[in-house]
């Protein structure tokens, strides 16, 4: 199997046993326009180590699976617009042929596991998607945080996803669901869905050590930051509309993510973006914490 080139800087905290946060590439990639997404990037790795950690993004560049970026493979991942988006099962092809690509939730979870990081922030977990009972559509995501033990901070999953079919396959497959000082299973751009959450934590501690209790992959749902959430009128709207724009364009499979989100990029004038970019931001500052918890 291809080996990982892992950046000195990690290296050294995984060696030390220091704690490390990994980041996906695809929310950069294909969720955030440029040049938000560099500015984004940074913000990242920045309240990363603030809080006390070591920030891990991942990516796969010229074949290689990158576990740590430089400033210029940051910028690469940012603003090639050639980087495809790579699920685990696209892995092997993608070092094969020597591709470039970005990495979903699915395989940056399994690369930080095969790298020995425990603790990974995104935004939104992929899931079921609407209308999954006649396309099968259903996130990668959720096999490999249900089979990898990894810490998993998220926002819960958008609502252009089927919430409750995404949350009954949790259940199935024995993922835990942890709210953060929440009750309610967190909706991306709201800080609530009307499903609740069936556990709930109340700090960084407590959530270290109901993963350390477990021994299997988690999702820590952190709703939105209250002054960034989206209006409830104007986020019905924009998904009835992306909704529609999927039917009219024929949209499937992979690129249905990353096409709901440039309409709500776009549509709200960058409400959406400015959201994204907070809990995203929010979810590496707990994750962060989580993870100096974990080795403390
Ligand atoms: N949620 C977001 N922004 C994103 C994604 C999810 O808010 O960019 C990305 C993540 O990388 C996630 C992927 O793993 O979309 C899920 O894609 P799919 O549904 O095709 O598995
Ligand atoms: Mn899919």
């Amino acid at each position: 199997m291809t080996t990982l080139h892992i950046a000195d800087e990690v290296a050294a905290a995984l060696a030390e046993n220091r704690p490390v946060v990994a980041l996906e590439s695809t929310i950069l990639s294909h969720g955030l326009p440029a040049p938000r997404n560099l500015a984004v990037a940074a913000r990242l790795e920045e309240v990363v180590r603030k809080a006390g950690a070591v920030p891990a993004t991942i990516a796969v560049l010229d074949g290689v699976p990158r576990i740590g970026l430089s400033s210029a493979e940051l910028d690469r991942v940012c603003n090639a617009g050639d980087l495809v988006k790579l699920s685990l099962r696209d892995l092997g092809p993608a070092y094969a042929l020597g591709r470039s690509g970005a990495t979903t939730v699915a395989s940056t979870t399994a690369l930080a596991h095969q790298a020995g990081i425990r603790v990974f922030a995104t935004g939104g977990l992929g899931g079921v998607h609407r209308g999954a009972r006649e396309t099968w559509d259903v996130s990668a995501d959720l096999d490999v945080v249900a089979t990898t033990p990894v810490l998993i901070v998220c926002s819960g999953v958008k609502s252009i996803l089927d919430m409750g079919a995404t949350l009954e396959v949790l259940e199935t497959r024995s993922v835990p669901v942890v709210g953060y000082r929440t009750s309610r299973f967190p909706a991306f751009y709201r800080r609530e869905s009307e499903f609740d959450v069936p556990w709930r934590v109340e700090n960084p501690a407590e959530a270290a050590a109901v993963f350390a209790a477990g021994g299997r992959g988690m999702l820590l749902a952190n709703p939105i930051p209250a002054a960034f959430e989206m209006e409830a009128e104007l986020h019905d709207r924009l998904l009835a509309e992306g909704l529609r724009k999927l039917v009219d364009q024929d949209v499937r499979g992979k690129d249905v993510t990353p096409v709901l989100l440039e309409h709500f990029h776009t549509a709200s004038e960058g409400v959406s973006l400015d959201a994204n970019e907070e809990l995203v931001v929010n979810n590496a500052s707990v994750a962060a914490d989580v993870a100096v918890e974990l080795f403390r």
